[in-house]
């Protein structure tokens, strides 16, 4: 099998907030059939949709009741199964989110399983009893709280990683494995394409569940289940079983994840994953690890960790995704850019800095038109669990309130979660009614008509990288080095093919900068011709710029 998932283009949808067709204020399935031909222009490859399953929708379908079915939110398998036809039509892929981690407690599963002790399917989830009449032990949900809940039928607890009605599956029962790679095999035969493996690298959890002494931060008890002790063999089993029959993609989201650990994951003789999302990029501004306190976004440690993955990932022979965006974090241009004064020129520069890295870049839905965070005033305008948790919960810190909104409004999950902006209409066009959660208010300037009709949109230049890495193979083979990795401003990097290198250097800083390349690289006898850049005029002499506020280029040099 070829692995053509190295040369492509994922984009990610969130069908919730894509295109309503209905009317009803929640985008469906046939908004994103109507939308292929957008998606095509943009020259992406393949399409990972969010959780489309039948689901309470808690957690918007990360919590999901019946595996086999279609959120009626979204419309029908009829539906689901034109969309693909259509997508395959358009020449495009289309891979599912699979969340094999827990079900909501509303599954068939979990129903039984809570019914008695006796029941078959009490061993497909984690019970374990208390501890004097507490928790079995200090483990936290990634949502706030204790990560353990009691059950008063059967006076046990369960346990739920993220919110209680999340219940962890048990992978330690062979059973339940099996009924998981079924339903994997099920969705691939009716042609989809691959999968996106939700927080896959938490199934497999230490069975002495012990407490954790706060020794290793954050101290929640995540180092006893992220990459736990048999995580390794249970994704060979199911590539085994499942993904080595199909030619299909794979990429797995690792939680808290580690180098060694990634390599493991996606080395093609290893037969696990084809790639994984890890998130050390998108940490540093977190001060102390804690993502609900508000920091500066610390550059050197961001150029370390990209530099870091993508040369040990090299060496090792895994394989990276490249990303800044999905439906959990905030928009980039509002947090490494700057929305207000550069939105285009930040925007631009952070995509060129990405896609130009090793690795298959994913774009978020709205990113390619810049799309910003929508700085709502009230927590009325939030819709996501996780928020609202955070919300009470730093209130009863004795936060104010202004200050916990300010919080809020740059680390909210739902930053990322309003509508697309289609067009200058109410609610950006999204639909003919209310919209589940409000838009962005600056939908008016920032929507695709605009973006489509403006050769210099950030569209535009998502457009071009695109098309640079279809045209040149050194996109996707050539091997990464920094340069000046200790600069105060800018992001610099070669990529190194055969007789030929690209350039690419990126200013984070809305101010000018000086750069030159230093010594030890002096290429005395190349050339260099700019192939992208986010200004007009610019220069021609690759040794040594003037940086303008937000400048990003590519040089290639031969
Ligand atoms: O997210 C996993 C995850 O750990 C985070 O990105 C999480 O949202 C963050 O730590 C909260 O601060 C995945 C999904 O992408 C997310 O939407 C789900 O809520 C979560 O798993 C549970 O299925």
């Amino acid at each position: 099998m070829t692995e053509w998932w190295k040369k492509a283009v994922v984009y990610q949808i969130y069908p919730k907030s894509f295109y309503d067709t209905t009317g009803n204020g929640v985008g469906d399935l046939k908004g994103i059939t109507q939308k292929l031909p957008y998606l095509k222009h943009l020259g992406v490859d393949v399409l990972w949709l969010t959780p489309i399953y039948q689901s309470p929708q808690r957690d918007h379908g990360y919590d999901i009741c019946d595996y086999r079915k279609i959120d009626a939110r979204y419309g029908t398998m009829e539906d689901f199964k034109e969309l693909l036809q259509e997508a395959h039509t358009h020449d495009l892929r289309v891979i599912m989110d699979m969340v094999v981690n827990h079900t909501s407690t509303e599954h068939i599963w979990f129903r039984k399983s809570r019914s008695s002790r006796q029941s078959p399917y009490r061993s497909f989830y984690i019970w374990k009893d208390g501890r004097d009449g507490h928790e079995p032990n200090n483990w936290q949900s990634k949502f706030g709280g204790s990560a353990w809940q009691w059950d008063e039928q059967t006076g046990q607890y369960y346990l739920h990683l993220f919110d209680k009605t999340q219940a962890d599956l048990n992978w330690e029962n062979p059973q339940l494995r099996q009924k998981i790679y079924e339903i994997m095999r099920w969705w691939l035969d009716l042609e989809v394409d691959g999968f996106r493996l939700d927080v896959i690298n938490l199934i497999s959890k230490d069975q002495r569940f012990p407490d954790d002494d706060g020794s290793v931060p954050p101290g929640d008890g995540r180092k006893f289940y992220t990459d736990g002790p048999r995580i390794h063999e249970f994704l060979q089993e199911m590539n085994r079983e499942v993904f080595s029959r199909y030619d299909i993609m794979t990429v797995g989201e690792m939680s808290s994840t580690s180098i060694p650990h990634c390599i493991q994951y996606t080395r093609p003789d290893r037969h696990e994953l084809n790639m994984i999302f890890q998130f050390h990029h998108l940490k540093v501004d977190y001060p102390d690890g804690n993502k609900w306190s508000i920091g500066r976004m610390d550059f050197q440690a961001l150029k370390r960790i990209l530099s870091t993955w993508q040369t040990e990932m090299q060496k090792g022979g895994g394989w990276n995704t490249l990303f800044w965006c999905n439906h959990d974090q905030p928009r980039i241009v509002s947090r490494y850019g700057d929305d207000r004064r550069y939105r285009k020129e930040s925007a631009k520069m952070l995509a060129t800095a990405m896609h130009m890295m090793q690795g298959t870049p994913f774009i978020y839905q709205g990113e390619e038109i810049g799309m910003t965070n929508p700085d709502f005033a009230s927590i009325d305008n939030y819709r996501d669990v996780e928020t609202h948790n955070m919300y009470q919960i730093m209130r009863k810190q004795g936060k104010t309130e202004e200050d916990v909104m300010r919080i809020i409004r740059q680390k909210s999950r739902d930053n990322s979660r309003t509508p697309m902006q289609w067009t200058d209409e109410q609610h950006g066009g999204f639909t003919s009614g209310i919209p589940w959660i409000p838009a962005a208010p600056n939908y008016k300037e920032v929507n695709v008509k605009q973006a489509l009709n403006d050769p210099d949109s950030v569209f535009a230049h998502y457009r071009r990288l695109i098309r640079m890495r279809k045209e040149m193979d050194i996109v996707t083979t050539g091997i990464f080095e920094a340069i000046d990795i200790d600069h105060p401003d800018v992001f610099s990097y070669f990529r190194h093919g055969q007789g030929e290198k690209l350039l690419i250097i990126n200013n984070f800083r809305a101010c000018s900068t000086q750069w030159s390349l230093p010594d030890a690289h002096l290429l005395a006898d190349w050339k260099g011709e700019a192939i992208l850049a986010n200004y007009p005029d610019t220069p021609r002499d690759w040794r040594e710029i003037t940086l303008r506020p937000y400048e990003s280029i590519v040089y290639r040099l031969t």
